[in-house]
Parts: structure tokens; C-alpha cells; sequence
């Protein structure tokens, strides 16, 4: 492993990032309390033996994040309830408190849509009116939809991948451990967010798959979760943009560089995308999938859902719900599985989006390629080919990298950029779906070396919420909570403390 004692060898780039705005993000981090704190990066930090720190440091952001029933993306760039951060946030906490932990996806389904979706956004109504754009104010318009919750609080009429199943699981297996009165408040738990996950996944393979393809279908980039990837930019470059107006972007403030964040032009089209969803009988979903520009069969979210499918069966096992629900479960894996087969690309080794409007594949290679290793049960060939993908220069082999951690974007892809949010940084909860993937393929070995690279990674660097892959800078939010809770979760297996992290 090169990270984080080697001298790299990745491209010499001038900062863009150094001297700004105070913050520390080129700082290397050291460890709260930590015996090893004084430690250069030159020195090796091994984060087993550094994991009971490492877990309090964890846990201390997730309780600086915490708003009672839920907890805040980030402390400042992202002040509401994010739907796939929260199902991560979940999968931390039930390692520290598994009713909490329930409560979080509780508190998020609470708000869940008529049609069976899960916002993207539950807007805290406390949060200063200029802290997030596009707030509540912009989406409010959404709440007069028939289908939408009664509002306030507001959400988005966007969803984001529905990790939450795997989550509801990986808390009724943390409750095992805790002893008899937390397994039977997880029981109660899991059959009261049963029927929600239920409908939530009968919405993906409906509302956004009216072709059978399995695969479900994304109308705006935040709702894939990746938001500035250049897998959208081709779909978003045939756009006819209309007039968005002057709009803020607060979310600069909180970052070191604007080059780390989506770019103004990326801007106006999201938020065309937005007036358009809106437009649209009040994001009424028929309409928007007949008339919307923006059509992408998206293989990540579509992966994401095979798996959670795989939890929500063990789910239904669990609360006894009717043998119908199993069928049609494991009818939803086998088409979504074969879904993603047809999007295979035998020369990139690489699964791939397709675009619905242009009617074709988006041949770029991005982490999201990867989408049949975490929809599992591969045959040895498919599996062999994508960790060969996985290793080549094209990801973790490639000679420039700080440590072999995917960047979101291969450094061989046009689109990719090492600073840029999703278009090459290293994200530490793609780098869980993958080390989890690589579990369940049976590939113990990998997973292990590459849960321990990240976990050095956020030893040194601290929680951040997206890393540049060759100097291994923290860049976006600090203190995010998905990344403090996918490090309790690869620390659980370890010496890590519980009652020294409640604390
Ligand atoms: C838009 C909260 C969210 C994550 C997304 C990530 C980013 C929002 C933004 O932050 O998106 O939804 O304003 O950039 O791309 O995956 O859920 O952490």
C-alpha cells in the first residue's frame, strides 16, 4: 500500500486551494486524543491499532451533525436530510445505538411520497434561509403535487440511490450483538419500515422503469447521487438551456475552491432541469418521463437497488411477510441482474449508462462502471473482468494515485478532473459499496486491503467528504457524516470501544 507514507509520484499541480479562506484542508489531520497524534504523513499510521480514536473521532462528528431524529449531511454545506446519506448515517450508527439509528431512515420515510419515493432532500425548516440553494423555497412548489407529504417540511420531488434496505439490515445484524432487548426493538423496527421499503422499491421498478428493464431511470443529476460525473455530460450538453435567472451558489463558502465544486454552467442546467420537473403537473411523474429532456437508465442506482432488493428479502423473511412479496422481490433482482448485463461494454470493462433521449450507451469510465460487482452474483468471468478494471491504470493501478483507492472518474477518461467533486476525487462511501461488494463476491482478501487503505486515508486526512486521488487532500465538507459513518462501520470488526464511543 503507497498510502499514506509514499512519496506518491502523482502529477506536481499547483494547489489551487492553498492559502484560501483559512481552513486547513491541505493540513494533514491527526487524530483527536489520539496516542499517535504528533505522526507526520511520513511516518505509517496504522488504523487498527489507531481504530478506538479513530471511532471516537467518528462518532464526535456524527453527534456534531445530529438534529435530534436525524443528522445533517454536512455541519454547514449541507444543513437538511439527505436520503442516501442518511441510509449511510444509519449503517454508522447502529454500531453505536441501533434505536437511533432506526430512527434516522424512520425519520426520513416519514416524509416519503404517496407514489412510494423517497425525497432526495427533507428540508430542515430551522436552517438559515441563505445556508443550502436550492432550499425549501425553491421546492415548495412540490408540495401542492397530490402525491407529494403534507409539507412543511418541504422536500424535493428528486430521489437519490436506495440504499436504505441495506441499511434497516445492517442495523437488525448490529442489534444481534447488543443483546435481547435491542434485537426485539429492531424486529419491531424492521416490520414497521418494511411496507415503506417496500413501496419505495415498487416505485423504482414502476414510476421509473415503465420499459421492464430493470434499470431505473434518473431525470436529473442529483438524483444519481454523482451529481457533476461526466457520465451527465453529454446528456446535459444536448440540452436547450432557458433562462434560469440570478441564483446564489452558498454552497462556495463552504469549500476551499470553487473548482471543487459543480461549475456555474453545470449549475444552470440543474436547476433548468428543476423549472422543468416543476413545469411539469407539478412533477407528476407520467409527464416528466414523457416529456422531460433528461432520460438516463443510471447503473449505479440501478446496482444499489438489486442489493437492496437482496436485504429487503431477508427483510420480509424477518417481519413474515407473505411469500407473494419474496416472488416478487427476487423477480425485481433477476430483472435489474439482467438489466445490467445489457449494459456490459466488453471493451472498457465497464458497465454503462444509457441515455434514453440520444437512445444510446455513455461511454464513460467511472466508478458507477463498476454496478454489477455490488449487484452480486456475478459468474467468475464478469467478476474477473471488472476486478481487472478495478486494478488496471484506468483505477486503483494507476501510477500517479496516492494510494490504490478508486477515483470516482478514471484518470484515463476526458471528463476526469482530480479536484472536481465527482469527476475524480476518491469518495469514502463508494470506496464502503465497493469494499462491501467485494465481501459479499467473496474477494476477502481486496476488501480487507482496501478497507484499510481508506480507513488510513481518514486517519490522516480526517473525515472528509471527497479526497484528491493523487495528493490525497481532503477537499468539499469536512466533518461529513456519511464519511464518519462508513469509517464506524469498517472499524465494527475491530477493538472499537462501544461504550467509549457513546460517550
Ligand atoms: C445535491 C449530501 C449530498 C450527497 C450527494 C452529493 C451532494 C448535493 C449538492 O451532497 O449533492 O444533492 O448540493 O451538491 O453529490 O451525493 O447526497 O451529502
Amino acid at each position: 500500500m503507497k498510502y499514506p507514507g509514499s512519496s506518491g509520484g502523482g502529477p506536481k499541480t499547483d494547489d489551487p486551494d492553498s492559502g484560501k479562506g483559512g481552513r486547513s484542508h491541505g493540513d494533514e489531520r491527526s487524530l483527536v486524543g489520539s496516542p499517535r497524534a504528533n505522526k507526520t504523513t511520513s511516518q505509517r499510521h496504522d488504523p487498527i491499532e489507531e481504530a478506538p480514536a479513530l471511532g471516537r473521532e467518528a462518532a464526535r462528528v456524527l453527534r456534531l451533525n445530529d438534529m435530534g431524529g436525524w443528522t445533517k449531511a454536512a455541519p454547514e454545506l449541507y444543513p437538511h436530510q439527505w436520503s442516501w446519506d442518511s441510509a449511510f448515517i444509519a449503517i454508522g450508527l447502529a454500531h453505536l445505538d441501533t434505536r437511533r439509528a432506526a430512527r434516522e431512515l424512520e425519520t426520513l420515510f416519514a416524509h416519503q411520497w404517496r407514489t412510494g419515493k423517497v425525497s432526495h432532500i427533507v428540508f430542515n425548516p430551522d436552517a438559515p434561509p441563505e445556508s443550502y440553494f436550492p432550499g425549501p423555497d425553491h421546492w415548495s412548489c412540490a408540495a401542492s403535487s397530490p402525491d407529494a407529504p403534507p409539507a412543511p417540511p418541504y422536500t424535493s420531488c428528486l430521489s437519490q440511490p436506495p440504499v436504505h434496505a441495506i441499511a434497516a439490515l445492517r442495523i437488525w445484524e448490529a442489534a444481534r450483538f447488543a443483546g435481547e432487548e435491542e434485537v426485539s426493538c429492531a424486529r419491531a423496527f424492521l416490520g414497521r419500515i418494511y411496507p415503506g421499503l417496500l413501496s419505495w422499491h415498487r416505485y423504482l421498478m414502476t414510476y421509473r422503469d415503465p420499459e421492464g428493464s430493470g434499470l431505473v431511470t434518473i431525470y436529473h443529476p442529483w438524483g444519481s447521487g454523482t451529481d457533476n460525473s461526466p457520465r451527465w455530460d453529454a446528456p446535459l450538453e444536448a440540452l436547450a438551456v432557458g433562462e434560469v435567472g440570478p441564483y446564489p451558489r452558498y454552497d462556495l463558502r463552504h469549500v476551499g475552491s470553487p473548482s471543487q465544486r459543480p461549475t456555474n454552467a453545470e449549475y444552470d442546467r440543474y436547476l433548468w432541469l428543476v423549472d422543468l420537473i416543476k413545469r411539469a403537473h407539478r412533477c407528476d411523474e407520467a409527464t416528466i418521463y414523457e416529456s422531460h429532456p433528461f432520460l438516463i437508465k443510471d447503473v449505479l442506482t440501478s446496482a444499489i437497488l438489486v442489493a437492496a432488493n437482496e436485504a429487503l428479502t431477508e427483510i420480509s423473511s424477518l417481519v413474515g411477510a407473505p411469500e407473494d412479496d419474496r416472488v416478487l422481490i427476487s423477480g425485481w433482482m433477476a430483472r435489474g441482474r439482467r438489466g445490467l448485463e445489457g449494459c456490459w461494454d466488453r471493451e472498457l470493462g465497464l458497465c454503462l449508462d444509457y441515455d434514453l433521449r440520444a437512445e444510446e450507451p455513455i461511454r464513460v469510465r467511472t466508478v458507477a462502471g463498476f454496478a454489477p460487482l455490488i449487484a452480486g452474483c456475478l459468474s467468475r468471468a464478469r467478476l474477473d473482468a471488472l476486478l481487472r478494471t478495478l486494478d488496471s491504470p484506468e483505477f486503483c493501478g494507476h501510477r500517479g494515485l496516492r494510494g490504490p483507492l478508486p477515483p470516482s472518474t478514471s484518470p484515463e477518461d476526458l471528463g476526469f478532473r482530480p479536484r472536481s467533486y465527482w469527476r475524480g476525487p476518491t469518495w469514502p462511501v463508494v470506496n464502503w459499496l465497493l469494499w462491501w461488494s467485494l465481501v459479499r463476491a467473496g474477494e476477502v482478501g481486496r476488501a480487507e486491503r482496501l478497507r484499510r487503505t481508506a480507513l488510513e486515508q481518514l486517519a490522516v486526512r480526517g473525515f472528509g467528504e471527497y479526497f484528491d486521488p493523487f495528493t490525497g487532500q481532503l477537499l468539499g465538507s469536512d466533518a461529513q457524516s456519511w464519511t464518519a459513518a462508513v469509517a464506524l462501520d469498517w472499524l465494527a470488526g475491530e477493538t472499537l470501544p462501544k461504550a467509549g464511543l457513546a460517550s
